[in-house]
């Protein structure tokens, strides 16, 4: 399907004619806005119309990806790209008195993730439907996405991120598809015509509303949902109890139900066990499940070959009850035997791990569980039961294991135990984080399932992170190569010829300038600070959290900085920060104050001659990101190394030409493998030098007392040289408190600095560089990932 100008323009006139009764002329930028959007999504319904009916007739398997977080970001860029109309819907606006880049901008963000694990899905979402496959995502639509963050004084404050009111556009009601969630209320046995039923009783009930977010693919013929739930009470308000004069309690039922979809949690990794978390699981895995159950029988006599049609894949444990969710549809609304069910429910279900850090695998106290699952609690104990004799029976020699493999412990239910029982695949999302999985974490399973754990490395959907987020790059590509790589990114590789063309070399310095440039005016513009197009920009953007160790790039800008100031000249930096903390998250909060405080004394500091620029961006999201990669130089990817299960930033800012400065963590380890080590800047202890510096006690005192860098460094921030400010808590944290063991690194990490400094001299071999990680960045595409997911887990056997 392709659209002439006169075509989009002819339908913007006559929309904005029928939806507010004005001509283009009178309209208000506002009113063009919910315009085009109208518009897009008329052609998005029409399409997946097409699509629905033709996958009516097909019984191609479906997938369905479970995740309480889909950052989704934009929509109307990405929509007009992947229905390739761009440039004719920029025309017909234009031609209408209207700017589109100013319409996009009016967009909100759908926030509705913390981080990697949600713009994961997203990428999935964008990959699997472009490659033509039916994919359905479940999630909730929470009233209050991500907050805003400001930054008041140096701390961060949450606001409320309101992005219904001008982003619920995009979300098509299907109210006639609603489910009811029981929650609450106890077990009894009965006995039926059929023998002993286990019947729930006195549940209090809620309402699932789907709102469906269509997604089209990029040159495919699919438009796949995005299905989010709302809750709402069956009867929000209760006329009865209203009659009889008790007000209040006659609206109680309807606010117990709506706060379930009200606000999505932040993660700080460090979980505590909310009942409200709890029933946001439970509400939108019963109603997905129900859904899929429901689609399922609409063309199949019973739920027998649900597994041949049907994947059900688990986005990190937070969607786990949809082990004993399905079990409990299986044995109560469909009647089936315990074995069979079991059998069904594990040839269904996938899992991936996202993390290997014990406070983040979750947990659910027995106590809360029970009073809010029955029913669920009953199934989990059984399915324990049962694999606790099964491992006791047939494998002897780890008799001693089960009290730590079991799916209850301590009086909790462990959430990654379960899904490691259950699912008939389990995949880490890099390399490392896999072996580590399978040799450390889930040893004993994985000797118990041998196969079951496998690796799926992460990747990313460059038709966003490059052909809209970098149209001057993706312009130069396409020059090149030709336009394949949209739709084969390894055609990246074809790059590698240009290496010695001086043209392309200097072109390529002369966009990331360009991109430099643009983010240096949106600064300007909400920072209030000018910075140098010809310093290093070197960027670390991500969730804010202690195991990423902003705190190790605070320290190095603080040794540069009292370099400066004793004499020395440098290569000048602007280092960019974009980070939001879990609002109860102390520490993390403590670190933003210090880099905005660090950023306060340099950034105004005339002696340093511009050498040094710190800039906090204030509420990073996916949007804003979209102008950050594009200009990074550096991409620091500095955690501790076996603690980023993979990360996606550092592709993001790969295929944008950036150099990775990194620990051999997570997916770094990977990029260094493709681009060599010439082209990587690789620093600090690797994962094993970790374990053994962990095992033979680390003493951070020791690097204080031997590195001189360091002690000026602490030295200087204790004295009050941050304006005064009192950071005894980052000090005692460094010297006393440090898990992550950032001292430690610290000077591997300075001399890393010092080579990117000296590298960068040669403008010539920093855009090889950079050229040659784009190159090589093929092998990180989304696509690439679901073609795994697809041949090795969600089509396997098929
Ligand atoms: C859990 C319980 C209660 C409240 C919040 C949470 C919660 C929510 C989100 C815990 C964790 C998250 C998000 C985790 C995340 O983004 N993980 C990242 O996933 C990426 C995709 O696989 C990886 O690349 C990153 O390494 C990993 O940190």
């Amino acid at each position: 399907m392709s659209y002439s100008v006169k075509e989009l323009k002819d339908e913007l006139v006559k929309t904005l004619s029928a939806e507010y009764g004005y001509d283009a002329s009178e309209a208000t930028i506002l009113q063009m806005y919910g315009t085009v959007l109208t518009v897009v999504q008329q052609k998005l319904l029409q399409k997946r119309g097409e699509y629905t009916e033709k996958m009516k007739n097909s019984d191609q398997k479906r997938i369905y990806y479970m995740s309480m977080e889909f950052l989704v970001g934009r929509s109307l860029k990405n929509n007009l790209y992947n229905l390739g109309m761009e440039a004719e819907m920029k025309e017909a606006v234009k031609e209408l008195g209207f700017d589109l880049e100013t319409i996009y901008e009016m967009e909100p963000d759908a926030g509705l993730g913390n981080g990697g694990l949600g713009r994961l899905a997203s990428c999935y979402m964008d990959a699997a439907t472009t490659m033509g496959y039916p994919f359905t995502g479940f999630s909730i639509r929470y009233e209050f996405g991500i907050f805003r963050q400001k930054i008041v004084d140096g701390w961060q404050m949450e606001l409320p991120d309101n992005w219904l009111e001008m982003g619920g556009f995009w979300l098509v009601p299907r109210r006639d598809e609603s489910k009811e969630v029981h929650f609450d209320g106890e077990v009894k046995e009965e006995w039926g015509e059929n023998g002993l039923k286990t019947i729930h009783k006195n549940y209090y009930t809620v309402r699932a509303v789907p709102y469906d977010l269509l997604i089209s693919g990029k040159d495919s013929d699919v438009v796949n949902s995005l299905r989010l739930w709302s809750a709402e009470s069956p009867s929000s308000f209760d006329m009865g109890s209203f009659a009889r004069g008790e007000h209040v309690k006659s609206m109680e039922s309807g606010n117990r139900a709506e706060a379930i979809s009200k606000v999505l949690y932040p993660a700080d990794d460090n979980i505590e066990g909310k009942s409200l978390r709890l029933k946001q699981q439970y509400f939108f895995v019963s109603a997905s499940l129900q859904n899929i159950v429901q689609v399922h029988l609409r063309t199949n006599p019973s739920l027998d070959n649900l597994p041949e049609k049907a994947v059900i894949h688990i986005n990190d444990t937070h969607p786990a009850l949809c082990v004993p969710e399905l079990m409990r549809i299986l044995l109560d609304d469909y009647g089936y035997s315990w074995e069979k069910a079991w059998d069904i429910t594990c040839r269904t279900l996938a899992y991936t791990n996202h993390t290997i850090m014990s406070e983040a695998l979750e947990k659910w106290d027995m106590t809360l569980f029970r009073h809010h699952l029955p029913r669920i609690t009953s199934i989990v104990e059984e399915i324990n039961r049962r694999f606790c004799n099964y491992v006791y029976n047939n494998f002897p020699e780890k008799r001693g294991a089960i009290g730590s493999m079991a799916a209850i412990g301590d009086n909790q239910v462990r959430m990654a135990n379960l899904c490691l029982i259950a699912c008939f695949s389990v995949n880490g999302v890099s390399k490392l984080h896999t072996d580590i999985l399978k040799n450390d974490c889930f040893r004993d399973f994985n000797d118990i399932f041998p196969g079951k754990l496998t690796n799926v490395t992460n990747g990313i959907t460059a038709r966003r992170w490059l052909n809209q987020g970098n149209p001057l790059l993706a312009d130069m590509i396409t020059g090149l190569i030709g336009d394949g790589y949209v739709h084969d990114l390894s055609k990246l590789s074809e790059l590698k010829k240009f290496m010695e063309d001086d043209a392309v070399l200097s072109r390529l310095g002369e966009i990331k300038r360009q991109n430099k440039e643009r983010l240096g005016r949106y600064i300007a513009e909400h920072n209030g600070l000018r910075v140098d197009p010809n310093s290093i920009f070197d960027v670390q953007v991500k969730r804010l959290h202690e195991y990423k160790r902003q705190l190790l790039n605070a320290l190095e800008i603080l040794h540069l900085y009292l370099a400066i100031k004793n004499g020395a000249t440098i290569q000048p930096r602007t280092f960019i920060f974009g980070a939001k903390a879990s609002a109860g998250y102390y520490m993390a909060k403590e670190i933003i104050r210090f880099i905005c405080a660090i950023g306060d004394v340099v950034n105004r500091d005339a002696s340093l001659n511009g050498q040094l620029k710190v800039v906090f961006l204030e509420n990073y999201r996916v949007s804003l990101a979209e102008t950050i990669y594009p200009a990074a130089e550096i991409s620091e990817q500095i955690s501790q190394a076996g603690k980023e299960a993979s990360g996606t930033g550092n592709m993001k800012m790969m295929l944008n030409g950036a150099v990775t400065l990194g620990t051999m963590d997570g997916a770094n380890v990977e990029i260094h493998d493709v681009v060599g080590p010439e082209n990587i800047i690789i620093f600090g202890m690797n994962a094993a030098e970790v374990n053994e510096l962990g095992r033979n006690g680390y003493n951070p005192w020791n690097v204080y007392n031997s590195n001189g860098y360091i002690k000026e460094i602490i030295e200087f921030v204790r004295r009050g040289g941050l304006d005064g400010k009192n950071f005894d808590t980052i000090i005692n944290y460094l010297l006393q408190n440090d898990q992550y063991m950032t001292l430690a690194d610290f000077e591997s990490y300075r001399q890393a600095q010092e080579r990117v400094a000296a590298l960068y001299q040669d403008k010539r071999r920093w855009n090889q560089m950079s050229l040659r990680n784009i190159a090589e960045s093929g092998i990180f595409s989304a696509d690439r990932s679901v073609q795994e997911y697809i041949d090795n887990i969600w089509y396997k056997n098929c």
